[in-house]
């Protein structure tokens, strides 16, 4: 037969020939007639339209509730029916936890994915209840403190999230978010023609609040100098999106005292970072330059003393056999000690922030021990290189392009490596395809004690280690690795990885700083006994010394009605064990996240960016292709091509069919073969213990029990009128 016409098949495994050019032709037909979405037989590609495309209302929204896949054209929402079918066990599938994973570069659509799967999600257990509107709140609401604008993207995820949603019978109870390594760097310092956080142009845009917190001009904050920019024309859509936010924080159940507070708090890292420092002559100490300034405003909104703050910023007192000795700060420890105060206190306030909505949204019934399923998405931030928008990658990228990898491996492990193991485990003819492993490239940053992080701890520790002597010892120790180039400017802290994506060149300025996260002696103290409540909570509640880093371990139950009062959250950490360098807690938490993958069945969703300038209407053959091989999509395709995506055992099978065929057989693979005879499927396989099929098979097998059902039905209607 002809190939049908370009841009309508809707599940590329479907295709009879597969290349390069036509796994791009396809796409970019689509992409042509607005239909961004496309499968390869369980996993959907979606390519970002940078437009409204009208497909997520209430309409839509109807036509994906509880459909067999193939019954619509691929979308977004049927991620979301098929997950929520699956966690419940129907259409053939073992009931179980989900999760879906959602991978893509900067900028090609994660978040908003995630966002409408949720909505989705709550539209498919529709209880009209108060939890479904919170947690559709926790999105917006967690974005206005962890995106920015970057050059990559307008609204980017600066922290990875994975989001439990947690479901009895079917209906949503709770629900708990883990988040991944903001980054904090971007409050002191972003790249030329990037933003900091949302959050801090909301200061700004209206309500008598300005005052109150002291604020002038948003152009003369250090920490705003590059993002200002955007304030004046934005004014009305900021209004806007702050009414949003404070919407989204009633919802959700922060009380106004914790709103009110909460903004306090931000504006106090803007004060913080205008505190200004000269050296005085006579002894080369460091003094803040005007005390009644910003650190006076700062101090005053942070509930702590002034003086104090002046003494923790330009000195520290050390006890050298028994007495107490001052060692003044020079200008530059001086103003690292401000950049990591004002990075702490905002760093603390998102993970408190976090740690809130989870005692919120905790289930009801969790206390009394009750078991609960999941859906959970992961939304990471995507693989990014700044290099080529002019500017630089350093200890945050290199930790984001890493938690991209580990996805990229997951991925891998799960469509090709067990997949294929298990055919050749259960003797299925097969010829393997081959596909890039990453492997080498995980253990370059995650070997120990050899790794790029464990190099890095090592030379944290070390008091004379710097970013050049660590880059030094990278240069040696990985000369002969090819996943590693030195730079060719040896007298920059530079090197380059050849990630699955590209290659990334990484300016090691700051790492070990970074990496070390340490506050300046006093200041956590000083923070601790504030008069404020939320400030001394985020500091007396230990989050975790980075303040936003590992997972949320525990949680109080709260309830879930607006709390009038504010309250202390538990969290996590056990403060007798020696302080974890950032890396090696991002190290761990992807390890725990690992793991909770592998215990839930994955559902993969890919986004591809359609082109760098982030407009509609335009992609960019080159840059698209680029990202289908590298993501593995044309091994993807062959693979879901010939392969068997679906393999329950023979007894799972016969359990689920048997009353097609009948109701006595017991689950050997002849039973099994009966049933896919009677059922007159093709292509198949009967391995030693499991039934082979793919996602086609399931769909037919499926359209059969329903038929069934239904006739079940009509005879019973028909028995009952002809007793009538
Ligand atoms: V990052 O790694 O967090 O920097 P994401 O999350 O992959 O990135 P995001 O979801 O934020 O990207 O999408 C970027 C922008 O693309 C959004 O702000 C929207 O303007 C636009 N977008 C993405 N998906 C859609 C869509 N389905 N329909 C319309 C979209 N616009
Ligand atoms: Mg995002």
């Amino acid at each position: 037969m002809d190939r049908p016409l370009v841009g309508q098949v809707e599940d590329l495994a479907s295709l009879a020939k597969l290349d390069e050019t036509i796994l791009l032709d396809e796409v970019t037909e689509r992409y042509a007639q607005d239909k961004i979405y496309t499968y390869v037989g369980d996993i959907l590609i979606a390519v970002n339209p940078f437009k409204d495309l009208g497909i997520y209302g209430k309409d839509s929204s109807a036509i994906y509730k509880n459909r067999k896949r193939s019954a619509n054209p691929p979308h977004i929402f049927a991620v979301a029916d098929a997950a929520y079918q699956a966690l419940l066990g129907r259409g053939g599938r073992q009931p179980g936890n989900q999760c879906i994973l959602i991978s893509g570069e900067s900028g090609a659509g994660k978040t908003e994915s995630t966002k409408l799967i949720i909505k989705q999600l709550v539209e498919l257990c529709r209880g009209n209840t108060q939890l479904e509107q919170q947690i559709l709140q926790v999105n917006p609401l967690l974005e206005a403190f962890g995106n920015a604008r970057t050059n990559l993207n307008n609204n980017s995820s600066r922290f990875g999230k994975y989001i439990q949603l947690k479901f009895k019978d079917g209906h949503l109870s709770g629900a708990k978010i883990s988040e991944y390594l903001l980054e904090k760097s971007r409050v002191v310092r972003q790249n030329p023609g990037e933003e900091s956080f949302h959050i801090f142009y909301y200061l700004f845009a209206g309500g008598d609040q300005e005052r109150q917190l002291g604020l002038g001009d948003p152009g003369s904050y250090r920490y705003l100098s590059n993002g200002a920019r955007h304030l004046a024309k934005d004014l009305d859509v900021l209004s806007e999106q702050k009414a949003d936010l404070i919407n989204a924080m009633d919802l959700v159940g922060f009380t106004d005292q914790e709103q009110v507070d909460v903004f306090a708090v931000i504006a106090s890292v803007l004060h913080l970072g205008n505190i200004n420092f000269h050296v005085n002559d006579a002894d080369d100490s460091t003094s803040v330059s005007d005390s009644n300034g910003p650190v006076k405003i700062a101090a005053k909104l942070l509930g702590i003393e002034s003086s104090e703050v002046e003494a923790c910023l330009t000195c520290m007192v050390n006890v050298t056999k028994g007495e107490y000795v001052k060692r003044n700060y020079t200008m530059d420890q001086a103003e690292d000690a401000r950049e990591a105060m004002a990075k702490a206190v905002y760093g603390r306030l998102f993970g408190w922030i976090v740690n809130k909505i989870n005692c919120l949204l905790v289930p009801d019934d969790q206390k009394l021990g009750a078991s609960f399923s999941e859906i959970g998405i992961l939304d990471i931030f995507g693989f990014e290189d700044f290099a080529k928008e002019g500017g630089k990658n350093s200890f945050e990228q290199a930790c984001i392009n890493l938690a991209n990898e580990q996805l990229q491996f997951f991925f891998n492990q799960h469509i090709f490596h067990m997949e294929q193991v298990e055919y050749k485990k259960e003797g299925i003819d097969w010829t393997e395809i081959n596909f890039v492993d990453n492997k080498p490239l995980l253990d370059l940053f995650l070997a120990k004690p050899i790794g790029i992080l464990s190099l890095l701890d090592e030379e944290s520790l070390f008091p004379k280690g710097s970013d050049q002597s660590y880059v030094d010892k990278l240069n040696k120790t990985f000369t002969n690795n090819s996943y590693f180039t030195k730079s060719p400017r040896t007298t920059l802290p530079e090197f380059s990885i050849n990630h699955y994506a590209g290659k990334v060149t990484y300016t090691a300025e700051k790492w070990l700083e970074k990496n070390r996260d340490t506050l300046p002696p006093g200041v956590t103290e000083l923070l601790q006994a504030s008069s404020n409540d939320l400030v001394k909570t985020i500091f007396r509640g230990q989050i975790t010394r980075t303040g936003s880093l590992a997972l949320q371990g525990r949680r109080s139950a709260a309830n879930r009605s607006k709390q009038r009062t504010s309250r202390t959250i538990p969290m996590n950490l056990d403060t007798a064990k020696r302080k974890l360098t950032v890396g090696a807690q991002f190290k761990n938490s992807l390890a725990i996240l690992m793991e909770r993958m592998m215990a839930s069945t994955p559902i993969f969703v890919r986004c591809l960016k359609p082109n760098h300038m982030k407009e509609p209407g335009h992609l960019d053959s080159k840059f698209v292709l680029a990202q289908l091989l590298y993501t593995g999509m044309l091994e993807t395709v062959e693979i879901r091509r010939k392969g068997f995506a679906v393999r329950p055992t023979f007894v799972q099978f016969v359990d689920k069919y048997k009353i097609l065929k009948d109701l006595k057989l017991k689950g050997t693979s002849q039973d099994c073969v009966s049933i896919l005879n009677f059922a007159k499927l093709e292509g198949w396989r009967i391995g030693k213990t499991k039934v082979f099929l793919k996602y086609s098979h399931v769909e037919q097998l499926t359209e059969l029990l329903d038929k069934l059902v239904k006739s079940a039905v009509n005879i019973q209607r028909f028995v009952r009128g002809f007793q009538a």
